[in-house]
């Protein structure tokens, strides 16, 4: 059976105090402008953690004020690069110094295995800070010979306001996706955290100021979508828009900036990537990786495997082995060691989850393990397999964002790549194969961002990360997120002597 002992037990105190739960807005704490706030809850218990200033468009108008303020005067995108990459890499110290501390408060807010977020998560803030640190001072332009007797220069320049929009599955990995690039090219920022998760962006924007970050560069803006969120998108002091999150809020955001003052915007949105298994594959290593690739971050992972493709001939084998592994996952308080899953964020997506599964049930795939919620408090969700799912069926269509793992039979390559395209999102792809020239021709034909051959949920801060068609548009982390944050300049001077 599951391991669900842990999860009903009494929860563990969490090793951390909350400290910060006003609105940062030009370097200082404060309530905001109405006096209001919100709580953010515990979700293994669906209890309060602390109440959270609410922040609408009174405080985003302050925080544009200010972020307006130290781009214009300086001093952030008048610094050298190397001085603002100081800066960042202080942080990542900072950073590295409090990590238990920040990892405790993450897992608290969210639910996510502490060990995930003390092991892997914060220490990938800090790499991910050090690797746009190393940006801050390479970034130039070009010199480019023109067919006449002109110098002319193409200058980088910072775009100038950020307006960033998060989500709450991987709140200060979202955090530092946005904030890295922006900040290395010498823009300044009002960020909006989600309305699940505000807590640890404050602790670790208090300790971007500790490492030397003026004030009014990166402004912290707790609240909701259609208020705070909205008043950013449409916001006419704005001069960038990065958004993560849903493909149907990323359409509202898009509008929002279109009919305000066309900001440009970059979109992380939803995704139903395939993953193929072929009949050559390391069956066991597959079965591994596919269910790592659905079930890791409880499911709500934007890049989820959330079609699992297995050919014919190991379809049996890979169905039993999957319900095998999703049967030995170790669901239960995200404090405790060794748990490998914690609750789902809310009771909204926790819901919808349940709805999903019913759906599957319904439409006729076979459950072949879980199901059902695990306890009576928080939103635990036991890890569920479902086989003989169908392209048509619901469950095989949107995207559950939870521990629902949907496995498809499929004969031939052509006949997969077909289905695994047919989908209006694309953000991933994983192929599980020994054949090289099968690897090479999935690797071309599949419509997605990234595609991993015999891995998956493989990152790093070099690697960029987007996605085709539904998914969104732009591309973060790696050189390209650079773009996002970058004015080009054509600087043109005549050449009185062009022979020199
Ligand atoms: O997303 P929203 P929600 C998917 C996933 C999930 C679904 C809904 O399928 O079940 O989205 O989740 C802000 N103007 N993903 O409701 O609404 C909001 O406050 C401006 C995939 O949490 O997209 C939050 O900060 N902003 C995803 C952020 O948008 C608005 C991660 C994301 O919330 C707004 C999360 C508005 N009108 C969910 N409405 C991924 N790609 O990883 C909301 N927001």
């Amino acid at each position: 059976g599951f391991s669900t002992a842990t999860a009903i037990e009494e929860p563990i105190q969490p090793p951390v105090q909350v400290n910060h739960t006003q609105l940062l807005i030009n370097g200082q704490f404060v309530d905001s402008a109405s006096g209001r706030t919100f709580p953010t809850l515990d979700p293994r218990t669906g209890e309060l953690i602390a109440h959270v200033a609410e922040g609408d468009v009174e405080d985003v108008n302050r925080a544009v004020v200010a972020a307006r303020k130290a781009f214009d005067e300086g001093p952030w995108p008048k610094m050298t690069g190397y001085q603002r990459s100081c800066i960042l890499y202080r942080f990542a110290d900072l950073i590295e110094k409090h990590n238990d501390e920040i990892a405790a408060l993450e897992t608290w807010d969210n639910g996510k295995p502490y060990e995930q977020a003390a092991k892997a998560e914060i220490p990938t803030l800090a790499r991910l800070m050090r690797y746009y640190a190393g940006w801050a001072d390479k970034i130039h332009g070009l010199i480019v010979p023109a067919d006449s007797p002109h110098h002319v220069q193409v200058l980088h320049e910072p775009i100038g306001v950020a307006g960033q929009i998060i989500p709450w599955n991987f709140p200060l990995l979202m955090f530092a996706w946005k904030v890295g690039p922006a900040l290395a090219c010498g823009n300044t920022i009002v960020l909006k955290t989600a309305e699940q998760t505000p807590l640890s962006a404050l602790l670790v924007s208090k300790l971007f100021h500790e490492a030397g970050l003026p004030d009014g560069v990166l402004n912290v803006i707790s609240g909701f979508g259609p208020t705070a969120g909205a008043a950013l998108a449409s916001h006419m002091d704005v001069d960038k828009l990065a958004f993560t999150g849903s493909t149907d809020t990323g359409k509202i955001v898009l509008e929002l900036a279109a009919r305000s003052n066309l900001k440009p915007v970059t979109l992380e949105l939803g995704g139903k990537s395939p993953i193929i298994i072929m009949d050559d594959a390391d069956i066991d290593q597959a079965v591994e990786v596919a269910h790592f690739a659905l079930f890791f971050n409880q499911g709500q992972c934007c890049c989820a495997g959330s079609r699992t493709f297995v050919h014919e001939r190991v379809y049996d084998e890979f169905v039993e082995k999957a319900k095998a592994r999703a049967l030995k996952r170790v669901v239960g308080d995200p404090f405790r060691k060794g748990v490998e899953q914690g609750p789902q964020i809310d009771e909204e997506q926790f819901s919808k989850i349940l709805h999903y599964i019913k759906s599957g049930v319904d439409s006729g795939a076979t459950l072949v393990t879980g199901g059902d919620r695990i306890g009576s408090k928080g939103y635990y969700i036991q890890p569920t397999v479902f086989s003989d799912v169908e392209d048509k069926m619901k469950i095989a269509k949107e995207e559950i964002f939870g521990p629902v793992q949907t496995i498809l039979k499929f004969k031939d390559v052509n006949e997969v790549i077909q289905r695994a395209n047919t989908t209006r999102y694309g953000l991933a792809a994983g192929v599980f194969t020994h054949n090289l020239n099968t690897a090479n021709t999935f690797m071309r034909a599949l419509r997605a961002g990234t595609v991993w051959i015999n891995c998956y949920d493989v990152f790093d801060a070099a690697i960029p990360f987007g996605g085709y068609k539904m998914s969104g548009n732009g591309r973060e982390k790696g050189i390209d997120s650079l773009k996002n944050y970058l004015q080009v300049k054509a600087v043109v001077t005549p050449l009185k002597n062009p022979a020199w």
